[in-house]
């Protein structure tokens, strides 16, 4: 008989995630297939039309508001449509400043990623209790256990249980050096922000970023403080962060094969390496496993299934923010983003795959390829949770590594931003890629004024819903075909929808 899953909410993410799925018995008790499954993002937040009416400077302090993991992202894609409705680009300064402050916050969103919200879905917290030895860290482990063993609300120890009661990791020492490595991440991440707030006077939210650059003026002082914490940042990815990927994969093998979606990927460009605008990952499309050169007039947003009272398929510099809670036959808050008419999976893996296959980029081939070659893996099963996981933490490396060579370029008290003169009317958009994937403002301004603000969101990409000819969105067809053991513990589904890293706060924005 056919059994239908509900996750009403999908813990360890951002924001508020329904998952339902319909299933059938794939045959006696070998579990049940999904056959179809639908997101439903829960939450209307509001913020483009928050900006009209308003100064367009106070754009990027008031998007940055749409998420504490991601802010520089928004930040930046704001600063870029301004810079293009001002006739600008950063200054040298103001862009190594700019990327030195978007890169600290990959890193940081990076690692929370695999520590606080992905490795509870392969560690074994509860077994900890039954640990023999004491320290400081499993003594704290085991208070937080027992409380939240007792108590069903919200409580200290709430992100690490209730959970699926199904096989985890059983090696003790393995399970005990992650759930350190969690502790650990904590720290990291804080000195990730450190990095963050030297350059961009604080984090979550920069106050410093403007449009052409940064108004921290890089001192010696700061250079050096950005340094020693990329230093210590650089060695937990490095000596922790990436070899728990390795080992995780080593222990569930068979997640390389489960949750691979649509396969088309997306990727906007992001870090600006020089004055003429190239950037480290560059855009570029793969449909139907084709690279394809990209084109911003080929997005348009769906709106049928999104309780919008809006026109869809509009490219967003044309789209509109109206809510309509009532609308019939609509399961969500988020649009559906198309790219030429085609569902897109957007993150680092979608960034890593578009310049794997990008005919002009050669660094990201030879640098996949080496590792492909060290875990002997071919490259088609990136498309997988554990290769989310895996190309996630190889790009954390990559970004630390150009933050070096962005220090290098700075000049020593130089002006760390562009000048502009505000422009009465003007429009502009700003594309670049978050952390979660591509991200997309869309400007126009009157009379001084924002008239129109659009967001097209990386979680708005990967936890779309069914667009207006019915195809689902990125998640919703990495869940469908995946076999469920046991439908009351459908961590097989929880284990696909996090390797995308949704952001559900980002995605209804
Ligand atoms: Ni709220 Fe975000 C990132 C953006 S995801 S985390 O990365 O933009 O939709
Ligand atoms: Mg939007």
């Amino acid at each position: 008989m056919s059994r239908k899953i509900a996750i009403p909410q999908v813990t360890r993410i951002e924001g508020h995630l329904a998952v339902h799925a319909e299933t059938e018995p794939v045959g006696e008790g070998q579990g049940f297939r999904v056959t179809e499954a639908h997101c439903e993002g829960e939450m209307f937040r509001g913020f483009e039309k928050i900006l009209e009416g308003r100064d367009p400077l106070d754009a990027q302090q008031i998007i940055q508001r749409v998420c504490g993991v991601c802010p520089i992202s928004h930040g930046i894609a704001s600063v870029r449509a301004q810079e293009m409705a001002y006739g600008i680009r950063p200054n040298r300064n103001g862009r190594l400043l700019q990327n030195l402050l978007f890169a600290a916050n990959y890193l940081q969103s990076h690692v929370a990623h695999l520590y606080q919200l992905s490795a509870l879905d392969f560690v074994d917290v509860k077994a900890l209790l039954g640990y023999s030895g004491d320290n400081a860290l499993l003594r704290k482990l085991r208070t937080w256990m027992e409380q939240s063993v007792a108590r069903k609300d919200l409580f200290p120890g709430a992100p690490l249980l209730p959970r699926f009661e199904v096989p985890y990791i059983e090696d003790a020492g393995i399970n005990l050096a992650l759930v350190a490595h969690y502790a650990e991440a904590l720290e990291v991440r804080r000195i990730a922000d450190e990095m963050g707030a030297i350059v961009g006077a604080r984090l979550p939210h920069s106050t410093a970023l403007v449009p052409g650059g940064v108004t921290q003026v890089p001192t010696m002082e700061r250079i050096s403080s950005y340094l020693a914490r990329l230093k210590r940042v650089e060695a937990f990815i490095e000596d922790v962060y990436i070899p728990d990927v390795i080992t995780v994969a080593g222990l569930f093998p068979e997640y390389f094969d489960i949750g691979r979606g649509p396969g088309n990927m997306l990727c906007y460009g992001v870090f600006e390496m020089d004055d003429a605008g190239n950037r480290l990952f560059r855009p570029g499309v793969l449909i139907n496993g084709r690279w394809e050169a990209f084109d911003q007039a080929k997005i348009t947003e769906d709106a049928g299934t999104a309780w919008f009272d809006v026109a869809s398929g509009l490219h967003p510099s044309r789209g509109d923010t109206i809510a309509a809670p009532s609308k019939k036959g609509a399961y969500s808050w988020l649009k559906a983003p198309r790219y030429a008419g085609q569902v897109m999976e957007v993150g680092p893996l979608a960034r890593v795959l578009v310049n794997y296959h990008d005919p002009s980029n050669t660094w990201v081939k030879a640098e996949v390829d080496k590792v492909l070659g060290e875990l002997k893996l071919p490259a088609e099963k990136l498309v997988s949770v554990l290769g989310r996981h895996l190309v996630r933490a190889l790009e954390a490396r990559w970004v630390a590594r150009e933050c070096y060579r962005w220090l290098e370029e700075l000049e020593v008290d130089g002006p760390p931003a562009q000048d502009f003169k505000l422009v009465r009317n003007g429009s502009g958009y700003g594309l670049t890629e978050a952390p979660r994937g591509a991200l997309g403002h869309w400007l126009e301004i009157e009379n001084y004024k924002i008239k129109r603000y659009q967001c097209v969101v990386p979680t708005t990409w990967n936890c779309s819903p069914r667009d207006d000819k019915g195809v689902p969105g990125a998640v919703e067809a990495a869940l469908a075909g995946t076999i469920v053991a046991d439908p009351a513990q459908p961590i097989e589904l929880a284990r696909i929808v996090r390797s995308f890293d949704p952001c559900l706060a980002c995605a209804v924005h």
